[in-house]
């Protein structure tokens, strides 16, 4: 077999068990501007708009992803080397294999060497949404406040250089502004991130920035923007080199940077596409009037649950999330902390079997062919605890209800913040907030408690002496004990 780099003039020639793009992706316009074209987004929204594309009545619909950071210059150039193409392989439960090329994204563009560009096809009149996945942390939420922090310097920036903004607000602010300008009309913004209300913050947190920056606008977007929210889910780790040996050797295809996830997928959205949008229910897609309770339960259940195995897997020595979570003490209390401190606080899922939900998450995170990669877990846990495990916490604590798992796995993760786990082995720590996180942690080793004042992550959260008290004494015992002792220990109970 004859290796092939993946290009639009070797797509034909792709016949080892690959499916490829059956629609001519030279007629397909960029009627959505995605930002942030990481893994997830590749094996979720832009296979689903691969999939639409097959009917060619869909042509107004591709994908124009743009790389928005520095750390981005990567993805932008295997995209451009490979004409947007790349191949995504789905690992089934049993090892099974479906690889195809997806061919929805058809422009590229790479925000700091180009941001003109990036404001003028936010603002072209073929564009009808924005869609975002820019991690949780990318919001610029004040967990402290609730509100937009209008003390980073990249922001400041960004209101003083609004031709060449660096983040996503400066970007959409000037986009819009262009719309109004130029009539080009009115157009959906929708996050697809993992924050419960994700539309609701990403409307919030821009009609700050336009407040602060730009306050003439803020009456255009009000009547001329919508911003629906949404629930995403499809488990995606890293790429691994060996994906890319493997692709090549079984496939003869040369991918730079192929995708891999499971096959679970799934996408509730709220239908408030103020400017159209494409028929994604012919591919899947639910569409509800509210989506918060799913949001709140695939947040609780599965992202909580991600952090949960992840933190105490990487204090016992573990790597991937299928080995801790198949270790019977994480696998025990995992079960517990969702069935005894996340489930009381689901409502309103009629129709929906949550037995049969964490059944399948377990199973979903025991597949050992997905090796999702405990660093990328724990990666950022400082934005992601705030919204996966904290809320349901707070809720917990209204009703004095049970928190003694999550008081444990916080703990644990404050143990973790030192860099070390319990085998003595330097932990890899990916952290916006690393260096505080650190100096935090040390703190807490004197005493517990300090840990909770980091205000950033835990709000006002240490003022309550419940919660303030479970998570000293889960710290002590941690210390005293070692982590799956504690666990084994609460398991029993
Ligand atoms: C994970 C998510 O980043 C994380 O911590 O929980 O990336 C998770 O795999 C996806 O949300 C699955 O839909």
């Amino acid at each position: 077999m004859s290796n092939h780099k993946l290009k639009n003039s070797s797509l034909k020639e792709l016949t080892a068990g690959v499916s490829i793009p059956s629609y001519n992706r030279g007629n397909v316009k960029a009627g959505i501007v995605h930002v942030g074209v990481g893994g997830f987004h590749r094996a979720h929204e832009a296979m689903y708009l691969d999939q639409l594309l097959h009917d060619e009545s869909n042509s107004n619909w591709g994908i124009c992803g743009v790389a928005l950071l520095s750390f981005n210059q990567k993805i932008y150039n295997t995209l451009k080397d490979q004409d947007g193409l790349y191949t995504l392989v789905v690992k089934e439960l049993d090892g099974t294999l479906t690889k195809r090329i997806i061919g929805s994204i058809v422009e590229y563009l790479f925000a700091p060497d180009s941001p003109k560009a990036v404001i003028e096809k936010m603002a072209h009149p073929d564009v009808k949404i924005i869609t975002l996945t820019i991690t949780e942390g990318g919001y610029n939420l004040n967990e402290a406040t609730g509100e937009f922090n209008l003390e980073n310097p990249q922001i400041i920036h960004d209101s003083k250089n609004p031709e060449a903004p660096k983040t996503i607000f400066g970007y959409l602010t000037q986009a819009l502004q262009l719309r109004k300008e130029q009539k080009t009309g009115a157009i959906t913004i929708l996050s697809c991130d993992n924050i419960e209300g994700n539309g609701h913050v990403t409307k919030k947190m821009l009609l700050s920035y336009v407040a602060f920056a730009q306050p003439e606008l803020l009456e255009w977007i009000e009547s001329n923007v919508s911003f629906p929210n949404s629930m995403v889910d499809r488990i995606t780790p890293a790429t691994m080199p060996t994906d890319i040996a493997e692709l090549k050797e079984v496939s003869g295809i040369e991918d730079q940077w192929p995708v891999v996830c499971e096959s679970f997928k799934q996408w509730v959205i709220e239908d408030e596409f103020i400017a159209g949008r494409p028929n994604l229910e012919s591919v899947g897609v639910q569409f509800v009037k509210n989506v918060a309770p799913f949001e709140k339960m695939k947040l609780g259940l599965l992202n909580a649950g991600h952090s949960v195995v992840g933190i105490l897997g990487s204090l016992m020595g573990y790597s991937t999330i299928d080995e801790a979570v198949t270790d019977p003490a994480i696998g025990i209390f995992l079960a517990n902390y969702l069935d005894v401190e996340v489930t009381p606080i689901l409502r309103d899922l009629e129709g929906m079997d949550l037995t049969a939900y964490k059944q399948t998450l377990i199973n979903r995170f025991s597949n050992i062919y997905i090796k999702d990669q405990i660093d990328r877990i724990c990666s950022e846990s400082s934005a992601k605890i705030p919204k996966f495990i904290l809320p349901t916490v707070q809720e917990q604590l209204k009703g004095n209800k049970a928190i003694s798992h999550a008081s444990l796995v916080l703990a644990a993760w404050a143990i973790y913040s030192l860099g070390f786990n319990e085998k003595k082995e330097a932990i890899n720590i990916k952290d916006a907030l690393q260096e505080t996180l650190l100096a935090q942690a040390k703190l807490a080793q004197e005493n517990p408690k300090l840990f909770l004042e980091l205000e950033a992550v835990f709000g006002n959260l240490s003022q309550s002496e419940l919660f303030s008290d479970a998570f000293a004494k889960a710290y002590q015992d941690i210390v005293s004990f070692g982590v799956e002792k504690c666990i084994v220990e609460m398991n029993s109970n």
